[in-house]
């Protein structure tokens, strides 16, 4: 069926004059101009709804096809999507970047001006952000059927701005000028109920009715998420807080109180309001509780109705439906689905129980105790009353499940229950995960297997079957054909076409060559002019990124001693032969995250002084752009040539970032953290500087009394480094963080101060020898094709949903 046949539309051409043509007709009826008067905003929006339209054409044929094949589906929810700018990708992924450039000749502009214009939606932290945004173009690449649930938030992450002062936070109004991308879908509006109390239905022990005291309307969009080199368009639906009309208080309004008449409707909208910049802290707050749930109960009713219009009752819904629950943030999507089942459809509580671990799946993204979500008890009886009482069934009947078990095993009951006793009584979401879902997985190796050893222990005991594996991935589209042109251009030559970008093992034929010197020089000049286009340092020099949320576990205090140890080195000879460095932090920390953002001050005034010091500067410069977020990670990986990842062991779950760098040709230095282990295992240990303790040690460090006064008072330069910082020249500050390292050093930073600077030298020794270096770059490239994100999701596909591809049929 082609959903176009009846309407009568013509199809949108594919020749230059078509596409001009078209563009023409949407500046003058879509956006209301013509072409003498067009401004640049005008011809952005003109040109964005022309690409749109083609790839709306490719959705209709999709939707056609799902409906055709009532298939298995999958649902992503994500309270994070970092989708990245569109315009440049939806271009690529119609096929229309040079009609487009042409067209837009016409009007006056380049394709760059209009490119400029073209504001990312910053609807997300960081990597688990990103991760969402990577899996849902690698579900339309591979033709899954599939749906991305997030929360349109009016304001995105923070925009910051870097001075010596550090980090000053503003508000992202992304969507200030609109945003051409999206369709709005006011008919699929839902419902959704929070606070108000439950009543018993005489006759039922386990259904209730629940009487919410507030309603808010939640109102979908949708952008385009299309497959690369296929002809699937997927979609990502956000949801809209809206007022519901009788929330306007007219009367208040007429008595001239216009504050209080409007009191209630902002309360409603103040739920998609803003993003909780924090990414890593449990925060305890109503607004987001209420957010989460916002996010779900949409979700869920939106799944339930699509389920509806092809399948009739109950039998095959865990059959069709698959729910990966990205982190805990959506968790209440399984008492919700317990209550619509239960207490709306009126189906027996085993059977919708069965039905909803069947349907669910989680994916756990920290290690970090302080990170797994838990909410007070007392705030969820309040917000979600039925939620509660679901969760206490749900949590009796897994408690007898241990007790059968584990008989007379009280310790395990306590430390297994969804309900955490110790002090405030509080609802700990990551059991309620485990327990109410088929597979939870981890999202590296190493990070999966501490999770069964350590985090959740407990739960792998009893269900060892249910844990899992799935290493992330990054866009291959994204993060080389788009952001790295010159470097895409070559590796499409040498390999002789493109099929590498859907199917990026291919990579591995570079190895051949990687000793090929005339191959080998245009590799060198590639990233040569990537950094020239940075402009952020001497082209010439080593450029050295750490890229990454400011967090203490991630470590950026430890390449701050580094800077320090090079800048006393330099200024003790200053006729050494150094290596020219151009140092290159960028990174938010989260707004209330005061040590972090002591940490960016620190590095901003530090970054002055050396800039200051003309003995130091010829060789040393850090600098540290603001604002870092996907599109300025496109511009900076490209030109990178060390990358940072130097976290504890056994702290950060994956790590991405270290992926689209390793594909660019960077050389990591590194810990046996995260994905940082496969990464080396696959690029080989001679193209990777390794440098500290691993998981095991680290743990062991901390339980035999972890002193960093010992490691300061046996080594002179790391002493010298932290006495420059408390010496008062950087202000309190310096202190702050010196005596943070010297008091406690949560995550063994002195310990691993030796290593990392002599793993910094051997970077040297690698550096002198440029032949060296460039065969470690390309071999670094040439072995990261596992970590494309299509890989990510066939694992995915294939251990955890289950599902199998759709095929598009093409136009014609
Ligand atoms: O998820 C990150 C991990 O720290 C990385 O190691 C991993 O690679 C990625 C993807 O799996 N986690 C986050 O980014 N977490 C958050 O952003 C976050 C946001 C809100 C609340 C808690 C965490």
């Amino acid at each position: 069926m082609d959903l176009r046949q009846g309407t009568g539309l013509r199809k949108l051409g594919k020749t230059a004059d078509e596409f001009q043509q078209d563009l023409l007709s949407n500046l003058f009826y879509r956006r209301g101009t013509t072409v003498e008067s067009a401004s640049a905003r005008d011809a952005y929006e003109t040109l964005s709804l022309t690409v749109r339209d083609r790839l709306a054409e490719r959705r209709a044929r999709t939707a056609a096809a799902h409906y055709a094949s009532n298939p298995r589906w999958v649902y992503y929810l994500s309270a994070e999507y970092l989708l990245g700018a569109q315009l440049e990708q939806n271009l690529l992924y119609s096929g229309t970047g040079d009609l487009a450039a042409e067209a837009v000749k016409a009007l006056g502009f380049s394709l760059e001006d209009l490119e400029d214009l073209d504001v990312e939606p910053g609807l997300g932290n960081g990597g688990l952000g990103r991760l969402a945004a990577c899996l849902v173009d690698s579900l339309a690449t591979r033709d899954i059927p599939a749906v991305g649930y997030g929360i349109r938030y009016d304001l995105g992450i923070f925009r910051q701005i870097i001075t010596e002062n550090g980090q000053t936070e503003l508000p992202d109004d992304w969507a200030f000028h609109g945003n051409p991308w999206e369709f709005p879908a006011p008919d699929d509006r839902q419902a959704v109920g929070f606070y108000g109390h439950t009543e018993p239905i005489p006759g039922s022990e386990t259904r209730k009715i629940w009487v919410p005291g507030e309603i808010v309307l939640g109102e979908p969009s949708h952008m385009l998420v299309p497959g690369y080199g296929t002809e699937t368009v997927n979609i990502v639906r956000l949801w809209s807080a809206k007022a519901s009309e009788a929330s306007f208080d007219l009367s208040r309004f007429s008595a001239g109180q216009y504050a209080e008449a409007v009191q209630e409707a902002v309360r409603a909208e103040n739920i998609s309001k803003v993003l909780y910049p924090d990414d890593s802290t449990e925060l305890g707050r109503e607004l987001r509780l209420k957010q989460q749930y916002f996010l779900v109960s949409c979700s869920l009713r939106d799944i339930v109705r699509r389920f509806r219009l092809r399948n009739e009752g109950w039998d095959t819904f865990a059959e069709k439906t698959v729910i990966q629950l990205n982190d805990t943030h959506p968790t209440i999507a399984i008492p919700e689905l317990m209550r619509l089942l239960v207490d709306e459809y009126e189906l027996e509580w085993d059977r919708a129980w069965e039905i909803t671990r069947k349907t669910f799946a989680y994916t756990c993204h920290t290690l970090l105790p302080e990170a797994l979500e838990t909410w007070p008890v007392r705030m969820f009886e309040k917000l979600l009353p039925r939620h509660l009482e679901i969760i206490y069934l749900i949590n009796m009947l897994f408690l007898r499940e241990v007790e059968a078990r584990f008989p007379g095993d009280h310790d395990r009951l306590r430390r297994m229950s969804i309900i955490g006793e110790e002090g405030e009584r509080r609802v700990r979401m990551a059991h309620l995960a485990v327990v109410g879902t088929e597979a939870v997985n981890g999202v590296a190796e190493l990070h999966s297997k501490l999770l069964r050893e350590t985090v959740l222990d407990d739960f792998a005991e009893l269900w060892p079957a249910k844990f899992q594996n799935v290493t992330n991935g990054v866009s291959p589209r994204r993060f080389i054909k788009i952001a790295n042109p010159r470097l895409s251009d070559l590796i499409t030559e040498g390999l002789g076409g493109e099929g590498w970008l859907r199917d990026l093992d291919r990579l591995a034929e570079l190895e051949h060559l990687a000793g090929d010197a005339s191959f080998a020089e245009r590799w060198q000049s590639i990233k040569r002019a990537n950094k020239v286009d940075l402009g952020l340092g001497d082209p010439d020099s080593l450029t050295d990124v750490m890229i990454k949320r400011f967090h203490e576990y991630k470590r950026q205090q430890l390449k701050l001693l580094h800077v320090i140890t090079l800048y006393h080195r330099i200024r003790a000879n200053p006729g050494g032969d150094w290596i020219p460095r151009t140092i290159l932090f960028a990174g938010k920390a989260a707004p209330a995250y005061h040590a972090a953002k002591d940490i960016i001050r620190l590095i901003a005034t530090v970054a002055a002084r050396i800039e200051a010091d003309p003995v130091v500067s010829p060789y040393l410069k850090v600098v540290f752009p603001s604002n870092y977020n996907v599109t300025l990670a496109e511009r900076i990986i490209p030109a990178a040539d060390l990358s940072e990842q130097i976290s504890l062991a056994g702290k950060e779950a994956s790590g991405t970032g270290n992926m689209k760098l390793a594909l660019n040709g960077a050389i990591t230095i590194g810990t046996l953290d995260g994905a940082n282990i496969e990464i080396r295992a696959r690029v080989g240990a001679e193209n990777f500087f390794l440098f500290g303790m691993d998981a095991y040690q680290a743990a062991q460090t901390r339980i035999n009394g972890y002193d960093p006064r010992h490691f300061y008072e046996h080594d002179a330069e790391l002493r010298a480094a932290l006495d420059t910082l408390a010496s008062g020249i950087f202000g309190d500050v310096g202190h702050r963080v010196a005596g943070s390292l010297l008091g406690w050093d949560e995550y063994l930073t002195l310990a691993d101060y030796r290593g990392y600077i002599e793993a910094q030298e051997e970077v040297e020794r690698a550096w002198r020898e440029p032949a060296r270096w460039t065969r470690m770059s390309i071999l670094n490239t040439a072995h990261s094709g596992f970590f494309s994100a299509d890989r990510t999701v066939a694992d995915y596909a294939a251990r955890i949903w289950r599902v199998a591809p759709v095929p598009v049929q093409h136009e014609d």
